[in-house]
């Protein structure tokens, strides 16, 4: 098997457990919910059967990378996946982005309405929590590492990660950023405690401590910039058809973007120094070459079309 069908591979089984493990974790064994069935629907309608997963990739193969046994981890990628379908609901709420196309379909409040969108996404936050300490399996990982795990989670989600970094953003297109620290502050928030959780929680419940945890937590870093400054390039080459979402709005609104400070090939350039420092801290961290997926997303995470 060469390197791409070995990433095919592995990416397939991820993605087919992790759409498993989403579809369990929204499920009604006992029926109770059918009185307010709708929310469930709305949440399901954004969260199954589409994105490409990233976050939850991150955070089995380093769990494997850990310890070999991904599927322990996999309450905790659905999680994530989770806390990411709520944030680009609310992200598209005519409050915030103002979108109404999202991963090739009308977003959730175009199709439920501004209350469902918002209490889908409230419901998909509370339940990543809730599905994660409900279905994972608390002898086999451990509690110690449950809770590490799931508070750096919740510390990337909020007020000093993701919501955080919203809060960056929407300042600075009310005062415009012209500042290439606080772009990067920003993304590294907005964008990138996300990512940096996924991998750290794969690491944490993989049994990696100290160096390793580190690395895996720099590589996240890395990868996590080069993903924001290829959305960026994506946003300006792109169409709707490829992204599954609107594009060019970066522009319309006067934005400042990675392109808008540095142009379009230095942007590129700036995205692949970081797929290779990315791989350098793998290599640091002793992953070696005959594991070659991570060394595979970084670069497909510049290279991809959407
Ligand atoms: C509303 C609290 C709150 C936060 C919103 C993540 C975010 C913060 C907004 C999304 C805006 C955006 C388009 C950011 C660019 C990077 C990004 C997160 C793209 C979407 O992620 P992908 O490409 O999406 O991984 P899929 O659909 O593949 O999961």
């Amino acid at each position: 098997m060469n390197e791409r069908t070995c990433f095919k591979t592995r990416q397939e089984e991820y993605v087919q457990a992790v759409e498993e493990q989403l579809e369990r974790s929204l499920g009604t064994p006992d029926g109770k919910r059918a009185h307010y069935g709708v929310l469930i629907e709305a949440m399901g309608y954004s969260l199954l059967g589409a994105g490409k997963r990233l976050r939850a990739m991150l955070c089995l193969e380093f769990c494997r990378l850990g310890c070999g046994e991904w599927r322990r981890a996999l309450p905790f990628a659905a999680a994530v996946e989770e806390i990411h379908a709520y944030s680009l609901i609310h992200d598209d709420l005519p409050c915030m982005d103002d979108d109404v196309l999202r991963r090739g379909k009308p977003s959730c409040h175009v199709r439920y309405g501004e209350w469902g969108a918002l209490l889908a996404g409230d419901a998909l936050l509370t339940l990543a929590f809730e599905s994660a300490l409900r279905d994972c399996d608390a002898e086999a990982v451990g509690a110690e590492r449950m809770v590490r795990a799931l508070r750096l989670l919740a510390q990337s989600a909020g007020c000093d990660g993701m919501v955080g970094g919203q809060v960056l953003d929407l300042q600075a297109e009310a005062n415009g950023i012209r500042d290439g620290e606080l772009l990067r502050e920003m993304h590294a928030l907005k964008t990138g405690a996300l990512i940096r959780a996924s991998c750290g929680m794969g690491a944490i419940l993989g049994g990696m401590d100290g160096e390793r945890l580190r690395g895996a937590l720099r590589y996240a870093d890395e990868i996590g910039l080069a993903f924001q400054i290829t959305d960026d390039i994506l946003d300006e080459t792109s169409t709707p058809e490829e992204m599954g979402k609107s594009v060019g709005k970066d522009k319309e609104s006067g934005k400042t973007t990675y392109v808008t400070l540095y142009g379009i090939s230095r942007a590129k350039e700036e995205a692949e120094a970081c797929t290779e420092r990315a791989k350098a801290v793998l290599s640091e961290m002793g992953v070696p070459r005959t594991e070659p997926f991570l060394y595979e997303l970084a670069e497909r995470i510049v290279t991809r079309s959407h």
